[in-house]
């Protein structure tokens, strides 16, 4: 315990038990809130502070005091109360006045704001806590900017990688780091992810949020080496259309239809009764219907 916090916690503990009203163990009406009559502190001057609370348990005594992290934990006082404790009355209402100390501050490495709290004497939890920002401070939130939904066809069964651009900029600081919950350049699954962005000021000011990548699921393609196969061909045959469906396969989405007309040409050219012909008409017709199969999936016609 330091000896700050030793020193609120007697101070509190006198205080408490020379109370007119002796603190007794009330159920609270409703969560305790602090008012001051500032908007924020000018941190260049020691002064005095008032400060009202409501929602505490009836007749209680609680501690205030001047700390520069929000929470239970983590204390750094800069100033305590001026004159006693905040006592509550028996509808859960109080008043203290606070005292800023302007050197504490400094020497603590200051901020962007104060929180003022009430800590219980007796073990000294956290009751209430209001944050005060510094006169001057910046108080702006960056402004962030997200791309728009993104949508993609998937590139695999396991989705597809997204890349995208997310910049923040701030009112102080300039350009700020955003920080995404899913990496650019990442793969995405199949479906809708909501994708959530942060970016933070050196003052602490924070804003947040989101936008979708839409991954379709690749179109669904017969099977046409199947069919190929199914045709009987000898080997010569099978090999020679095979290399036709694997430029089909391997085409990228602008270029697949023109593969597919290729490969449509050439069935037209292997088939027929004639010598060296590799397909049959009966083939050939099967060979064919599966391609338009794939063009009309593909969009092609
Ligand atoms: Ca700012």
């Amino acid at each position: 315990m330091t000896n700050s916090r030793l020193r609120g916690l007697v101070l509190g503990v006198l205080v408490a038990s020379f109370a007119a009203v002796p603190a007794t163990a009330s159920a609270q009406a409703s969560a305790p809130t602090l008012s001051t009559t500032i908007t924020c502190l000018d941190t260049t001057a020691d002064q005095n502070i008032d400060v009202t609370a409501t929602g505490l348990a009836p007749n209680t005594s609680d501690y205030p005091l001047f700390e520069l992290t929000a929470g239970p934990e983590d204390l750094v006082e800069v100033g305590g109360p001026a004159s006693g404790n905040l006592d509550a009355d028996a509808s859960g209402t109080g008043t203290a006045t606070v005292f800023f100390d302007s050197a504490a501050y400094a020497q603590n490495g200051g901020g962007p704001s104060v929180w003022l709290k009430l800590r219980d004497p007796s073990d000294f939890s956290l009751v209430a806590e209001l944050v005060i920002p510094v006169c001057g401070a910046d108080a702006t939130a960056p402004v962030l900017s997200l791309p728009a939904d993104i949508a993609v066809d998937a590139t695999s069964a396991s989705g597809a990688a997204v890349s995208y651009t997310a910049t923040a900029t701030d009112d102080v600081d300039g350009a700020v780091a955003v920080s995404c919950d899913h990496a650019s350049g990442s793969t995405f699954a199949v479906g809708t992810t909501a994708v959530a962005c942060s970016a933070t000021d050196a003052a602490g000011n924070a804003v947040s949020d989101t936008f979708n990548v839409v991954v379709r699921p690749q179109p669904q393609q017969p099977d046409l080496r199947a069919l190929l196969a199914r045709l009987g061909l000898d080997a010569n045959a099978s090999n020679a259309l095979r290399e036709h469906l694997d430029r089909v396969i391997a085409a990228n989405r602008q270029v697949r239809c023109n593969a597919l007309n290729a490969l449509e040409n050439e069935i037209r050219a292997r088939t027929g009764t004639q010598r060296g012909k590799l397909l049959s008409p009966v083939q050939g017709d099967r060979a064919l219907a599966g391609v338009r199969l794939i063009g009309a999936l593909l969009g092609c016609r």
